[in-house]
This record gives structure tokens, sequence and C-alpha cells, in this order.
């Protein structure tokens, strides 16, 4: 077991220093006070971490134009919610937009902080929340885009994703027993058949498994992505069944990671550390002994037996009669009137409800199919196509340099604008996975692409440029794996070529000739 002492004595890392000092939700009775006195008064710890507890993301790059980073469980809004989060954003002109993010969320720019109050009254009268969703919390919890929806899923994952987000952060009020864990930390719930949320790196996961004939779920922890390590979950050898035991069991678990996680190296803070150096038989007797109950062996397989689907196109729901409808949003980015429209479009033709995609996308359900033709004619899908080329509709970017002081290279607007070159000039049999992120990080998730390009720093004819490190060998659905880098150093503007050669030799690219329906 890890030293006790070790965790609380002098040796703490800064973070766990200021933490010690304040809790980090503690900003949130002195928003007001902030608001007036501007952010170049604020206290520079209060300004640059302890408001990420309540969602408000300090940007080095843009100072005094903020991110906020909201909480969409299992990816869910409402058109309503859409029109606010749109005329929040709308009131900064140019610097106001929205992404959509690889945890199935939204992140506002442009943000001032004098207006925060004003924001979180909309919040509030909506049901919105942005509480615990930066630093040492847990994020946003995924669940399949379309639980509900799906024709073929096992469990309906929204109920659950609800229940656990109101235990962690009290209803959205925050929740003082989890915002001073050791490090972020993911959890996901997965009730399809193809695995939908990447399982497999996230802290812990929740996937479909019957045991004795019923169906429940079996339990995946430890899974991260750093710049120091990546790993995929392993399995806790325990099954759940869907109801209130899988708040009860994340609880646990938490709460565990809380009180024993590593506190001292911030690089190896995450659960799987603390795994590693208990061993999967302590760490489970100790979750056991704070479930407070006997924890049921896993199943001997889960039901994960699909390729994952990215739910672009339109698609039959369960509920005879009823369509849904995935749009292409290009890397995530959003303006406030894609907003408005998006919340009109689910207004119109659907019930008001809009999902969200880890794969940065948007999804409009329950369209009459006597309306999808109407639909399908709307301006809208110029666009945020419903059938876009190959690379461009697998296309996965981080923030990158735009926004992201951590970035080593610009990312979205050359992601986008290399895969609709490659588009137009090759020919592919299936669509490829590119994932973009703009340093070690991972928030693009390189690991889980087909093609996985992480930002780093090369020197170009004797002067530093912009490259990237090439990943591949990601699977994702059924028998996920994680990819590995296999070249290193590749200048930004050699990657048109550099892709080329890749896209022919390992997935079947064809030069594009005149004559294909594609161009
Ligand atoms: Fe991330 C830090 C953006 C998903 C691993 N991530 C950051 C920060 C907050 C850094 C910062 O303060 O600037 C980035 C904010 C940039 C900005 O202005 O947008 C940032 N991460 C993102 C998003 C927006 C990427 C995107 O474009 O979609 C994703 C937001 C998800 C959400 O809605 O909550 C995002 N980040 C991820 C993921 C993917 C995932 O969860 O599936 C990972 C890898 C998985 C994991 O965490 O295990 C990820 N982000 C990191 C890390 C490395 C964590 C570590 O243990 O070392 C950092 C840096 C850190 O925490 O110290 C980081
Ligand atoms: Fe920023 Fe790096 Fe994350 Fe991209 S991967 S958003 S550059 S921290």
């Amino acid at each position: 077991m890890v030293d006790a002492a070790q965790r609380t004595t002098g040796k703490l890392n800064k973070f766990e220093k200021f933490k010690a000092e304040k809790d980090g939700l503690a900003v949130k009775s002195e928003l007001a006070e902030f608001a007036q006195l501007g952010w170049e008064s604020v206290d520079e710890t209060d300004l640059t971490h302890r408001l990420k507890w309540l969602g408000i993301f300090f940007r080095p790059v843009t100072p005094g134009k903020f991110m906020l980073r909201l909480r969409m469980p299992n990816g869910i809004l409402s058109g309503q919610k859409m029109k606010v989060l749109a005329e929040i954003v709308q009131r900064y002109g140019e610097d106001g937009s929205a992404d959509v993010t690889t945890r199935q969320n939204l992140q506002l720019r442009g943000i001032r902080l004098e207006d925060i109050p004003d924001i979180f009254e909309r919040f509030e009268a909506v049901g919105l929340s942005s509480i615990q969703s930066g630093m040492d919390n847990v994020r946003n919890i995924t669940g399949s885009p379309v639980a509900g929806i799906d024709a073929d899923e096992l469990i309906d994952t929204r109920g659950l994703v609800k229940k656990l987000q109101d235990m962690i952060t009290d209803r959205g009020e925050g929740n003082p027993e989890f915002t001073n864990l050791p490090r972020k930390f993911n959890i996901a719930v997965e009730g399809g058949r193809d695995n939908a949320v990447h399982a497999e790196i996230n802290d812990i996961a929740f996937v479909p498994a019957y045991r004795e004939g019923k169906l429940g779920f079996n339990v995946l922890v430890g899974g991260f992505f750093s710049a120091r390590r990546c790993e995929a979950a392993v399995p806790l050898n325990a099954w759940v069944e869907p109801n209130d035991d899988v708040v009860a069991l994340s609880r646990a678990i938490l709460e565990v990671y809380r009180d024993n996680g590593l506190r001292v190296n911030r690089q190896k803070a995450r659960l799987m550390w603390l795994i590693d150096e208990w061993g999967m038989d302590t760490f489970r007797a100790e979750v056991e002994k704070a479930y407070g109950k006997p924890l049921l062996s896993a199943a001997a397989e889960d039901e994960i037996d699909w390729d994952k689907r990215d739910h672009v196109g339109v698609y039959p729901q369960q509920q005879p009669g009823l369509s849904y409808v995935g749009f292409h949003v290009p890397v995530g980015r959003l303006t406030a009137q894609d907003m408005f429209d998006f919340a009109r479009i689910a207004d119109v033709y659907g019930d008001g409800e809009i999902r969200l995609t880890v794969e940065q996308n948007i999804i409009i359900p329950y369209i009459p199919d006597t309306r999808l033709d109407l639909l399908m004619a709307e301006p809208l899908l110029q666009k945020f196509s419903t059938s876009p080329t190959p690379l461009v509709r697998s296309l996965v970017s981080c923030t990158g340099a735009q926004f992201c002081n951590f970035a080593l290279v610009e990312t979205k607007q050359r992601a986008l604008a290399i895969a609709r070159q490659l588009d137009a000039t090759l020919h592919l049999p299936q669509p490829v996975r590119i994932h973009w992120t703009g340093c070690p990080n991972s928030c693009g998730q390189p690991q889980v692409a087909d093609i996985g390009l992480m930002g780093t720093k090369v020197r170009k004819d004797g002067k530093p440029a912009e490259g990237v490190d090439i990943y591949m060998g990601g699977k994702v659905g059924k028998d996920a794996q994680l990819g590995t880098c296999v070249q290193k150093g590749v200048p930004c503007d050699e990657l048109p070529a550099v892709l080329t050669g890749l896209l022919t030799e390992h997935f079947g690219a064809q030069p594009a000739s005149q004559g294909d329906p594609e161009h």
C-alpha cells in the first residue's frame, strides 16, 4: 500500500497545496465580486485554476475572453438550452463561438467574467450547469448518443448518467465530497453494442454484459491518456445491475481514489497509477469495502460486438415511424447562428431534443419519417452535411493553438483544410478516422484513431516549424485497442504527401478520377 504519510506531508505538489489552502468551489460565492473587480484584479490562483471548478477557463491566449465548459450528461440537451447558449455566445460577436468536445459536451468561447453572474442565472433557469467540469473533478459523463432511440440498444443509459452527475455534483450545486480528487476523472456508461463512448479510455467504464441471464454492466477501470503515459482501462472483475448500484459503485471507486490516490507527483496521479501501486486485488478489495457489500465477479464476456458507428446520416429509431439524423459538424465548431439553427431544426422537425457525439457531431432525434424530405432540403445541411466526404466525415480535432496555451500547433483549421484537400485528390473505399491533437495531453484522442496526429515542434531547413508525431493502429468498437506512435516529427507542410502515402498503403486509397461520384 502507498505510505499515507507521503500524501499528507510537505512533499505535495503545488496544485495540492493551493487546493488545501482553499477549495476550488469556494470561488462560487466570490463570483459577483470578481465580476465587479474585473479579471485583472482577481487573485492569480483563483483566476487561472479555481475558476475551473465552475467551468470557467481563463485563456492566456485570449486574456479577458474566457472559455466556459458545460456539463451535458449523456450528451443530451434541449433546443431551449441550445438557444440560451446561442444567445450568450451571440453577444460577443466575432469572439463568440462554441465547440462540441470529445466528451460529448459543449464549450463556449469569448465569455467575459463580468457577465458570469447573469450567465449562471440563465443557466439555472433552464437547468444548465458548468459545475466541476475542469481540474480535479469528474468530467462530463458520456453515454451512447442514441440511448433510448437505438433499435439495437441493450441498456438506456440516460437516467443512470443523470443520476451519476447528480451524485457527483450534488444536483449541480457543487459537491465538496468530490472536488478535491488527486487529478481529473472520466466516467462513461455504454448501453449499446458498439462502444460509442470509447469505454477503454475512461477511469471508470460500464459496458453491457449478461451475467446468469441478467443484463447489467461489467466494470473497467483506469483508462487514461496523459503526456507521460496512456493506458487502456482494465477489468475490475465486477458486474453491477443497471440501477443505483452503478451510482453506488462509482461513489465507492471515487472515495477510494480520493482518499488514496497519489498526490505527490501530478504526472502520476491518475487512477491507474494507484491500481498499479496496489495491484488489482487490493484495489478491488478496498473498493468493495467502500461499496459496503460484496462485489459480484464480472460476466465472462461483454456485449460489445459491433464496429463503432459514427451516427452521421439518417437512421430509423426504435420508435416506429421516427428517425434520427446525424449532422457532421466540421471539427466541432459552431457559431451562434449555427446554434440557433440547430435549436430551430430540433423544434420544428423533432421533439426539441439535441444530442452530441464524442466525434464532435450533432444528432437531431425524433424526426417523423414523413418530415425527412423537408428536413434534408434545409439550407443548414450545406454546412452540416449528413453525407460528408470520407476523411472530413471522421475528422476529430482538439482546440489547438487558437485558444489553448498548451498547444504546439494550430489544429482545427489545418485539420479541416488537409482533410478537404485529400478528399478531393483521393478515392477512399471507406472513411478513415483521423484525429488531431495539439500536444501530448491527447484531448483529441490520437490513440483511438486510424491515423492520429499529435502536435510537436520540428526543425525544417534549419528553422523551427510546426509538425506532428503520427500514431496508427487505434481500433474502436469491439476489441478496442490503442494506437501507437509510428513516425516522429513530420513537418505539417509535408503532411498532405505523407498522409497520401499512408492512406494509399494502409487504407486502399487511389487517386481520385474526374468521374468519381464524390468529386
Ligand atoms: Fe483535455 C487539459 C481541452 C478532452 C486530456 N484539455 C485540457 C485543457 C483544459 C488545457 C487548458 O487549460 O487549456 C484544454 C482546454 C482548451 C480549450 O480552450 O478548449 C482541454 N480536452 C479539451 C477538449 C475541449 C478537446 C476538444 O477539442 O474536444 C475536450 C473537453 C472534454 C470535456 O468536454 O470535458 C478534452 N482531454 C480530453 C480528453 C479526451 C477524453 O476525455 O476522452 C483527454 C484524454 C483522456 C484522459 O483525460 O484520460 C484529455 N486535457 C487532457 C489532459 C491530460 C490529462 C492527464 O492526466 O495528464 C490535460 C492536461 C492536464 O489535465 O493537466 C487536458
Ligand atoms: Fe490543448 Fe493539448 Fe488538449 Fe489540444 S491536446 S486542447 S493543445 S491541452
